[in-house]
């Protein structure tokens, strides 16, 4: 049970940094049926292990997730404060890492203000409306491993780090989601073969509770409070379609941008159209399959290719990730190493 655990951790958390390290050299990229082949001749060279190159490098999605493993394995209980400044130093050290465009106007604010209230900065983004990037959800996979068996807990602890650098109820619902979504790959069994419409089912559920309690009784339903689950149920309708222009489907339903609203559901429909072959990607290597999918839709390849490869190492433990991949990612030594202590910390209170 525990190595299975252990597996499951380091699955997730490599799952995790690969994504974002293969994915990134295609950030913001439209991909074309040419590209596609290169993408799958870029996958067959990273698994070769006669191909020696640099390590593809990591960005944002890892440095963010590295200070989260960081919060949680450091302290007894969740310090925001401390959690606030490892994101900071994090971005000092290494401001070049792709972050998005307006979180740095928050880590300034948090360092001017000497980190006197850390929850005020990330409110005042975009005019009080706060950023609904997926920079919330792109961190969380470590809150949903440390607290899988203690549901509300990992939803609270996930909305704080989340609120943290983003304040709109996209950008927290999403967040929300994609650990939801790490929790139940955690949590399901690898040597079975896993169920779509369930694993939807259970997601949608849960959405539904989340968005529900957020709206305000006294005003009409609006469409924003079903977001999610509207997003969900297009997850459902494309389980099991394998048709010629799928992917241009899928973009242009689901999205591939860099809102929370426009990427996490994509992410969650990549591990699931992975459990199965997918025409033009040719790996028996559910893994591959998962990430090389995501990074085939454009867009923010590195999130979206990050987010998939969390939830998907999450299912499949670590023994579904070739080890040639390690070998061409950075930090992947080192994030196996911080799973094992995040597991650990957790036997210690
Ligand atoms: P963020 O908080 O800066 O949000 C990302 C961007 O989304 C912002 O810079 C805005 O352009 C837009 N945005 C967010 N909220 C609002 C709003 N309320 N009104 C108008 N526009 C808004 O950063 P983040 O941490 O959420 O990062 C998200 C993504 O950006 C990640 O993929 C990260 O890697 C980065 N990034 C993406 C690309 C790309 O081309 N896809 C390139 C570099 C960096
Ligand atoms: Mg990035
Ligand atoms: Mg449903
Ligand atoms: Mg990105």
């Amino acid at each position: 049970e525990s190595a299975l655990l252990k597996s499951k951790f380091r699955g997730c958390l490599l799952g995790s940094v690969i994504g974002d390290c293969t994915g990134a050299p295609y950030e913001g990229d439209t991909i074309t049926s040419g590209d596609k082949i290169v993408i799958q001749r870029y996958f067959d060279k990273l698994e070769d292990a006669e191909f020696k190159a640099p390590y593809k490098q990591y960005t944002d999605d890892t440095a963010m997730t590295k200070s989260i493993v960081k919060f949680l394995t450091d302290k007894p209980e969740p310090d925001y404060k401390f959690l606030a400044r490892l994101f900071v130093n994090e971005y000092v050290k290494e401001p070049k890492r792709g972050y998005g465009a307006a979180i740095g106007e928050v880590f300034k604010k948090l360092k001017a203000t000497r980190f006197e209230d850390v929850f005020k900065p990330a409110t005042e983004q975009f005019h009080g409306k706060g950023s609904y990037g997926n920079g919330g959800a792109m961190r969380v996979a470590p809150i949903a491993l440390y607290f899988h068996d203690n549901y509300d807990a990992m939803l609270e602890v996930a909305t704080k780090a989340t609120k943290l650098t983003h304040t709109n109820t996209f950008a927290i619902h999403g967040a929300l989601l994609q650990c939801i979504a790490v929790q139940q790959a955690l949590l399901a069994d690898p040597k079975k073969k896993l169920d779509p419409e369930e694993f939807v089912a259970l997601l949608h559920e849960k959405m539904k509770k989340i968005e529900n309690a957020n709206i305000d009784r006294e005003m009409d339903i609006s469409p924003e409070d079903r977001a999610y689950q509207d997003k969900l149920k297009i997850v459902e309708d494309f389980i099991g379609k394998n048709y010629e222009d799928l992917d241009e489907e899928v973009i242009f339903q689901l999205g591939n941008g860099i809102s929370a609203y426009e990427s996490v559901p994509t992410a969650i429909h990549c591990f699931l159209r992975a459990q199965n072959d997918i025409a033009r990607i040719e790996t028996d290597n559910q893994f591959r399959r998962t990430i090389q999918y995501a990074i085939s839709l454009g867009g923010d390849t590195d999130t979206i290719a990050s987010m998939a490869g969390a939830i998907c190492g999450a299912y499949l433990g670590e023994e579904g990730i070739n080890p040639e991949l390690l070998r061409h990612c950075e930090f992947t030594k080192e994030m196996s190493e911080m799973a094992d202590n995040l597991l650990s910390a957790r036997g210690e209170f």
